[in-house]
Formats: C-alpha cells, sequence, structure tokens
C-alpha cells in the first residue's frame, strides 16, 4: 500500500476527531520511528509524554509478551499474581500508601472526584450532592463528560451538555484566587503541577508549596494530576517533587506502561482511599495482570537506565540550544525537564505550518493551539540527537524568513 491508500482508509472509514500530519508510521525504537516508506523520524511527542521509556522498550516488551502468554485479564472478581507486586513497587517509588489500578488517565480523573465526593461527605460530613471541586482555567484532565464540564476550551466541550456539576474554576498559579474560591463544601483542588495541554505552562515558583499549605489547613484534598507531567518526564520522578511537596491524590498514566498498554492509577493516603467499599467503583481491565506486568517493567526501566536523571539534563541541554535560535516570531521558549514549548508570535502564521516543515526534516511534533511548538521527546534521548534536531529547528526557523508567514 501506498502512503495515501493509509490516508484514504481513515477518511473513508473513521471518525474525524482528530487531524493528524500525514504520516503513516511503522516502527518505533528510542526515540526514533518510521514510516511506511522507510523514512526516519525523531519522535518529539513521545504520545503526549507516554513513551517516556523510548519506543517498544524491549524489557517492557519482554514482560508484556511473557505475561500476555501466561493471564491477561481475570476480572477483580479472583486476584492475580502482579497485582500485589504492582500495588508494592509502584507505592514504594511514590511514597504513597494505596493504589487504585484503573486504565486511561480520564478514568483516574473520574475515580478521584468519585472518590474525594464521597471523603467530603463521609469524613468532612458535607451535605450529599453538595460537593465541590476547584479546577483551574485552561485545565486538560480528559475527555469525558464530566471532565470536559470543567474544560475552558470551548473546542473541548461545546456541543457535549449537559454536564455535571459541582466545580468551580480559578486562575492557575494564583494560590489566593484559589484560597479565596474556597467555599464550605469544597472537598478537593484538581490541578496540573504544570499545565501541558494549554502549553507548557509553569506556575509560579512557590505556588505549588502555597497551594498544599492553603489545602492543608482548609482541610481540603489536593489532587495533583501528574498523567502527564509524572513519571521522569520534568526531570523528577513527579513534578511535585520540584516544589518539595506531596499531593493527597496523585494521578498518574501514560508512562506508567511505557506506551505499551493503557495504565493509569490513584495514588492516595490512606485516609481519603478507605472511603471506598468494596463494589464502588471498578473497571474491567482496572488491574488486569497484564497491564500490572507492563507497567512493573516500565517502573524498573525508568529508574533501573537513570531516565529521569537523563530528563534533567538533556532538557537543560535541549532548552539552551533552543535558546540559542535567535529569531523575531520565537515569543518564548519555556520547559521543565524534556517538557518543552516554543511559543511563537501570532504573526508567525500558526504553529501547524512549523510542525509541518519540522515533518519534512524528519522531526515529529505538535502544537498545542494556536502558537505553541511542543517539543517532549522519550527520556532516552542524547545529546547528539538534540544537536541533530536543533539543526533542523533552526533550519526551519531560517527558511522561514522574517516570519511574516512565507
Ligand atoms: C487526546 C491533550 C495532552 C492529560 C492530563 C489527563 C489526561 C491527559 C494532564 C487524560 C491526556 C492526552 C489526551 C490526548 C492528547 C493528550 C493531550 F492534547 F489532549 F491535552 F497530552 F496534552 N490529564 N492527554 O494530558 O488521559 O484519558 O487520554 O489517557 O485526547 O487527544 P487519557
Amino acid at each position: 500500500m501506498k502512503l495515501q491508500d493509509y490516508l484514504d482508509l481513515e477518511e473513508r472509514y473513521g471518525a474525524h476527531n482528530y487531524k493528524p500530519l500525514d504520516v503513516v508510521l511503522h516502527r518505533g525504537e528510542g526515540v526514533w520511528v518510521w514510516d511506511v516508506d522507510g523514512n526516519r523520524y525523531l519522535d518529539c511527542l513521545s504520545a503526549y509524554s507516554a513513551v517516556n521509556q523510548g519506543h517498544c522498550h524491549p524489557r517492557i516488551v519482554k514482560a508484556m509478551v511473557e505475561q500476555a502468554s501466561l493471564l491477561t485479564l481475570t476480572s477483580r472478581a479472583f486476584r492475580n499474581d502482579q497485582l500485589g507486586l504492582f500495588y508494592e513497587e509502584l507505592c514504594t517509588l511514590t511514597h504513597s500508601h494505596k493504589v487504585l489500578p484503573m486504565n486511561s488517565g480520564a478514568e483516574a480523573v473520574e475515580t478521584a472526584i468519585k472518590t474525594v465526593r464521597k471523603w467530603g461527605y463521609q469524613v468532612r460530613s458535607i451535605p450529599e450532592d453538595q460537593a465541590e471541586i476547584i479546577v483551574c482555567q485552561n485545565n486538560f484532565h480528559g475527555r469525558t463528560i464530566a471532565i470536559v464540564g470543567f474544560s475552558t476550551d470551548p473546542g473541548s466541550r461545546n456541543g457535549f451538555g449537559p454536564f455535571a456539576p459541582g466545580f468551580k474554576i480559578v486562575p492557575f498559579g494564583d494560590a489566593e484566587a484559589f484560597e479565596e474560591a474556597i467555599g464550605p463544601n469544597t472537598v478537593g483542588f484538581l490541578v496540573e503541577p504544570i499545565q501541558g495541554e494549554a502549553g507548557v505552562i509553569i506556575p509560579p515558583a512557590g505556588y505549588l508549596r502555597k497551594v498544599r499549605e492553603i489545602c492543608t489547613r482548609r482541610g481540603i484534598t489536593l489532587i495533583l494530576d501528574e498523567i502527564q507531567t509524572g513519571l521522569g518526564r520534568t526531570g523528577k520522578l513527579l513534578a511535585e517533587e520540584h516544589e518539595g511537596i506531596e499531593a493527597d491524590l496523585t494521578l498518574v498514566g501514560k508512562a506508567l506502561s511505557g506506551g505499551l498498554y493503557p495504565v493509569s492509577a490513584v495514588l492516595s493516603n490512606t485516609e481519603v482511599m478507605s472511603v471506598l467499599q468494596p463494589g464502588e467503583h471498578g473497571s474491567t481491565f482496572g488491574g488486569n495482570p497484564l497491564a500490572c506486568a507492563v507497567a512493573r517493567a516500565a517502573l524498573k526501566v525508568l529508574v533501573e537506565e537513570n531516565m529521569i536523571e537523563n530528563a534533567a539534563a538533556m532538557g537543560s541541554y535541549f532548552l539552551e540550544r533552543l535558546r540559542e535560535i535567535r529569531h523575531p516570531m520565537i515569543r518564548e521558549i519555556r520547559g521543565k525537564g524534556l517538557l518543552i514549548a516554543v511559543e511563537l508570535l501570532p504573526e508567525a502564521g500558526g504553529a501547524r505550518r512549523y510542525c509541518q516543515r519540522l515533518k519534512d526534516r524528519g522531526l515529529l511534533c505538535k502544537e498545542t493551539h494556536d502558537n505553541t511548538i511542543r517539543f517532549a521527546p522519550p527520556l532516552v534521548i542524547d545529546r547528539n540527537v538534540i544537536d541533530w534536531a536543533i539543526e533542523r529547528i533552526a533550519g526551519v526557523f531560517e527558511e522561514s524568513g522574517d516570519g511574516h508567514g512565507k
């Protein structure tokens, strides 16, 4: 089949809920992917930070193949020999007391919302059906009805109402505004340590420490959505570590499986998670032996192969090199670890065209909203590959001239 044949099939049979670049990928290994014609690309998206460990990491693939030949799914009506070990290894690594395994990130977010609401009714004696959770403007926490109901992005929420009540929206990065929004029925604050989809928005230093102190003082659960920022992406195991705090609930997903399988989890202290009784929550695939075996291997390689430290070192290097590119159309270059964004001025004509040109030079990345290019390669990237990438990124800016969209 030719490239166009693949595009035609997707056009004919697929829902048009995405607008992907016209590259049809066939194989991935480490930081590289190859298309159906054998062209090689550097993956600078990592499937939105799900492939932190690099594509098809051999040790994770081995664990998956072995478990897939043994036992894949039993339902939680019975136990399996991977679940307890997964629990222990994940809780030990993240200093958590309890874990509830799910599949997608959105399911972990929904699980946290249900859990803290129930905690509010049982522990804080909030009146039934009155629990309130505070979230931030420009949040991204998934695509379920409850979650898009508190999105401030029209593209995510328009046309999908009616929505779930019980959410209040405050500006991101403003601890005072957060405290002012707290009411008698507030049970939780759900926030990303760095807003990924909003364009790698890093809050002011100290914001998360202030929010942690406010939540402790006011008896509110701090829920950190680390589904994108977690598991090494920002140069720490969890982004909360940059501020030296611990959330009450931490959500992880994506790279929890190294991109080989949908695995997510809600990490919690005992008090909050203990409000859930048998039969009150779950999912068919949540905590299945295949997911657990894959996640155990994904966490093992992340730590044993020093990917977290590498993300910190290579992130600094990538930022330093990017900042050497002087171009009138670059408004700001920002990032933490290997979660990096280059924001363009509106006059640049939109980030998408830069992503198209970068694709033509062998580098795959994704624009977020109109004017920001996100660079988030697998955490196994090295200096030589970064130099290779910088050459091409600089070349695209040079060819775009003084940036009047030419
Ligand atoms: C898509 C965005 C990123 C997330 C955070 C929860 C979830 C995500 C911080 C839900 C998922 C994915 C969803 C994916 C594209 C990607 C994305 F552009 F949508 F916003 F990364 F920024 N919390 N993000 O980033 O996890 O249910 O998807 O497993 O919807 O196209 P999920």
